[in-house]
């Protein structure tokens, strides 16, 4: 599978980086610069920091891939696990105008917003892949507003590490580092294709997580904290994939 060799080829590089002292200094050096992602224990630990490490030291400013108009997928394809349409009707407020968002934690104001008070701020569109861990992938043109502008509105704190999202989705959580929270292709996702965002891809509103895969673009979200440890959500790994196997972070 693709991410796997593009991992390998990370791994390797930050163990020739490392010299030939090899990994155990590579760790190392992760540790000492704050490298280690949350589901750093068990059987794939040691690969996961690697993998984390490399790309925060080579790539931390890299945009992801963006496509001409032209390539944008005549049919995107929605993963089917969800069931959107009982979960919105299981929701207070399904208006999109009304879609509500509170972002809490280590912030100088927390606030709940409406999606209308985010769609006031500055918004950013970009043609980008999502790709599924399982194999498939399309493009489309995501429009929103990217979240470094919500947590500069919000005021971070100085020790604020990552920012937690929440789905209404119930089991759907996740979490990324400031490197990717205040990236400028994170945006919290309103738009698709020219017209709103539909239920199916996330709509009223997803998080757009463009340099990783697709898992970490939750859908439907209501709630932003931001913390400086995810040690106290669910069990500590950093969002719910690491407890079936899946890395926290994928970034491709
Ligand atoms: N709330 C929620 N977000 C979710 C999911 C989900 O089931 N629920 N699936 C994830 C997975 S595994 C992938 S690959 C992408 C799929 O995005 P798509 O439906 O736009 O293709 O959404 C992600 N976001
Ligand atoms: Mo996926």
């Amino acid at each position: 599978m693709k991410p796997i060799s593009r991992r390998k080829l990370m791994t390797t590089g930050l163990a020739a980086t490392a010299g030939l002292a090899g990994l155990a200094t590579a760790d190392l050096l992760a540790q000492r610069y704050g490298l280690i992602p949350p589901d750093h224990r068990g059987l794939y630990g040691p690969g996961e920091t690697l993998t984390y490490a490399a790309q925060r030291l080579l790539t931390r400013h890299s945009l992801a891939r963006e496509f001409p108009p032209s390539m944008i997928s005549k049919e995107p394809f929605a993963n089917p696990a969800v069931s959107p349409k009982d979960l919105l009707q299981s929701l207070p407020a399904h208006n999109h105008g009304n879609w509500p968002l509170t972002i809490d934690g280590m912030v100088a104001r927390p606030t709940s917003l409406a999606l209308s008070d985010l769609k006031s701020l500055p918004m950013r569109s970009q043609i980008t892949e999502v790709a599924c861990e399982e194999g498939w992938s399309y493009i489309a043109q995501w429009i929103g507003t990217p979240l470094i502008d919500v947590l500069h509105a919000v005021g971070l704190h100085p020790q604020a590490r990552y920012v937690v999202y929440f789905s209404a989705d119930k089991e759907w959580w996740d979490s990324i580092d400031m490197a990717d929270a205040l990236h400028p292709q994170t945006l919290l996702t309103w738009g698709m294709n020219d017209g709103d965002l539909p239920v199916a891809f996330g709509g009223p509103l997803r998080m757009r997580v463009s340099r990783q895969l697709g898992y970490k673009s939750v859908k439907y979200i209501t709630r932003l904290t931001v913390t400086d440890s995810l040690k106290g959500f669910g069990k500590g790994l950093g969002s719910a994939e690491p407890e079936f196997g899946y890395a926290w972070y994928a970034g491709i």
